[in-house]
């Protein structure tokens, strides 16, 4: 029988929607019946599992499933032997400590013989060790953010991400714990085809996120310029220059990273680039 890559995602939460839609821009389709925990790629060698996020690192860890995606945070709490092999970028948030708004807080030595409620009490244990500090770590499920509310706690130990959840409570965010994304999984010592499989699946990821990272950039510019603004926009190897049936233009194509768009953007304006235009790439194999 071929190698079939196993691959666990969370079923519903803040992780499925990325999740899939990464499948799918990888060109993965598979058909999934609502309510259905398992689901077969129809155009790659892969099958799906839909599970709990908590239960994916030990689903992987145990061979059930080869690779997951899953939080950084349940990764870490749980404990488990998996590998990290490449960091998604969505579903960032973090781990962190509130008390209720007021409260006098002067450090984590604040928090010595408190009670701390919190569903990551493993996170937190080595926060407070790393600080020396002693409190009453009290786990609960789920709603830590009413703990302080209703006298079960006096700080909380949870994840933030816009900050509106503990703005609501009247809790104030006081030391970050842990910072988290999705990240992709997979079990130690994979069969070799099992692993060629997951080299194919982490090839198309990188060009996926390389795309998203990247736009492609063509613009017109004065011939006596062109050095001056090729070198502002190197993309992967040089920029193409082609020549303008008009005199003394030329056009230049390249790529252009998202994280200095605009600085770029602004230095080949000064250097007379004209009528620039900006296209979404799809993909980007670098
Ligand atoms: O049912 P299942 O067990 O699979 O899902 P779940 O309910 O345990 O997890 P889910 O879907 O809520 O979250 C899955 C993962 O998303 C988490 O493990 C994190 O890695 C990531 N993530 C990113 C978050 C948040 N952002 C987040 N804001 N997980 C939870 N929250 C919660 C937080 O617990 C708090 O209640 O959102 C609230 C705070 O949000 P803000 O925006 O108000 O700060
Ligand atoms: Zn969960």
């Amino acid at each position: 029988m071929n190698a079939k890559l196993k691959i666990a995602i969370q079923k519903s939460g803040r992780l499925s929607d990325d999740s899939l839609q990464i499948i799918k821009e990888c060109g993965i389709s598979f058909h999934n019946g609502i309510g259905k925990l398992k689901a077969e790629a129809t155009n790659f060698p892969a099958e799906f599992l839909f599970l709990r996020d908590d239960d994916i690192p030990g689903y992987v860890a145990d061979g059930v499933a080869h690779i997951g995606i899953v939080g950084e945070n349940v990764l870490v709490e749980k404990g488990k032997q998996v590998e990290t092999v490449h960091k998604l970028g969505f579903s960032k948030c973090r781990l962190s400590i509130a008390v209720p708004k007021g409260a006098r807080y002067l450090g984590p030595a604040s928090l010595q013989g408190k009670r701390i409620a919190t569903s990551y009490p493993r996170l937190l244990g080595q926060f407070l060790a790393s600080h020396q500090v002693q409190a009453d770590i009290h786990e609960i499920s789920g709603s830590v953010e009413i703990a302080p509310g209703i006298g079960l706690a006096e700080a909380i130990c949870d994840l933030v991400s816009s900050g509106s959840t503990l703005f609501t409570n009247g809790l104030e965010e006081v030391e970050t714990v842990f910072r988290s994304e999705a990240v992709l999984i997979a079990q130690p010592q994979l069969p070799a085809d099992l692993k060629e499989l997951l080299g194919q699946l982490l090839f198309r990821i990188k060009a996926v996120q390389a795309a998203k990272n990247n736009k492609y950039i063509l613009l017109n510019a004065p011939q006596a310029k062109v050095e001056r603004i090729a070198s502002l926009i190197p993309g992967m190897k040089s920029p193409s220059i082609m020549q303008l049936a008009r005199p003394g233009w030329v056009s230049l194509h390249s790529v252009i990273n998202e994280n200095d768009f605009w600085a770029v953007i602004e230095a080949l304006r000064a250097e007379g680039a004209e009528g620039i235009l900006v296209v979404p790439i799809e993909k980007m194999i670098v």
